[in-house]
């Protein structure tokens, strides 16, 4: 399987790694907004030489409780680091939910739009049209602050699994091509534990509509649940759910810790070599 990213082709014939690459100010703590960026750089830089193949710049939290960030500031926060990252060569995708964010990150050299919103913001959709770059469409039940409060659902493997085909499928209406697109079930965004080990166990049923699938778990409060871990302590946890994702089908892990997981994937891709 092949993911188109603007003039990058990404095969997924083995999984692939998507580095994590937070701009807040809680992340690279905090020097400034030019001391942050650098850091940030440096970081991703890291990432790719450890073997991450897609760097995620991402410059508004999406943790329950985190502050909504203005557009003007997530700009000034994502913009230095996707240029500096796409001038280098890297496949850099832009987390963000904002179309005005996702139109200057494409015209910076971003390659991947990563939507927790699945482009459902008026805009998002044509924004990424427009362009020849991927997109990760994401499933969230809720809203960022609150989605954690009481999550329900009556099926919740068919109801994330159908709704990731309709916004791949408005998509594909759209005029984004079927290989320009990945899927991603959203673990920890309104799931609770129960609901996140049901979509891990059966992600095959989202991985079956033939787009890739992207599976973020890493350091989550998942993990935190079934290890009594804090979030930095959470490596051994994240990398056996990144290897459960990609038993069950998962084309690309959204990590923090890349050189470790790059390890792990490599044992298992040897493994499963013809
Ligand atoms: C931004 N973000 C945080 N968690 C995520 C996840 O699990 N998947 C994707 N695609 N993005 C995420």
């Amino acid at each position: 399987m092949i993911l188109r990213c603007g003039r990058y082709e990404l095969d997924l014939r083995k999984p692939e790694v998507m580095g994590i690459v937070n701009v807040t100010p809680d992340s690279f703590s905090d020097g400034g907004q030019f001391a942050d960026a650098a850091a940030a750089i440096a970081h991703a830089r890291r990432m790719r030489d450890e073997g991450a193949a897609i760097v995620d710049v991402g410059g508004e939290s999406t943790r329950p409780g985190a502050d909504v960030v203005p557009e003007d500031a997530e700009l000034a926060r994502v913009l230095p680091v996707i240029e500096a990252l796409a001038r280098d060569g890297a496949i850099v995708s832009v987390d963000t939910m904002k179309p005005g964010v996702m139109r200057a990150a494409i015209a910076a050299g971003a390659s991947m739009v990563n939507d927790v919103r699945a482009l459902q913001a008026s805009g998002a959709l044509e924004a990424v049209a427009a362009s020849d770059i991927a997109v990760c469409l994401m499933h969230m039940q809720g809203e960022p602050h609150s989605m954690q409060a009481e999550p329900r659902y009556g099926d919740v493997v068919t109801e994330v699994a159908t709704f990731l085909h309709g916004r791949a499928r408005a998509c594909e209406a759209a005029g984004i091509a079927r290989d320009r697109i990945a899927v991603d079930p959203g673990f920890g965004f309104g799931k609770t534990v129960a609901h996140n080990l049901r979509l891990l166990r059966e992600l095959r049923a989202i991985a079956g509509f033939g787009y890739p699938v992207v599976a973020g778990l890493s350091r989550k409060s998942t993990l935190g649940a079934l290890t009594g871990r804090a979030p930095g302590e959470r490596l051994p946890a994240s990398l056996a759910a990144a290897l459960a994702a990609v038993v069950n089908g998962a084309a690309i892990v959204r990590v923090h810790d890349v050189r470790a997981t790059v390890d792990a994937l490599n044992v298992w891709s040897a493994i499963h070599a013809v």
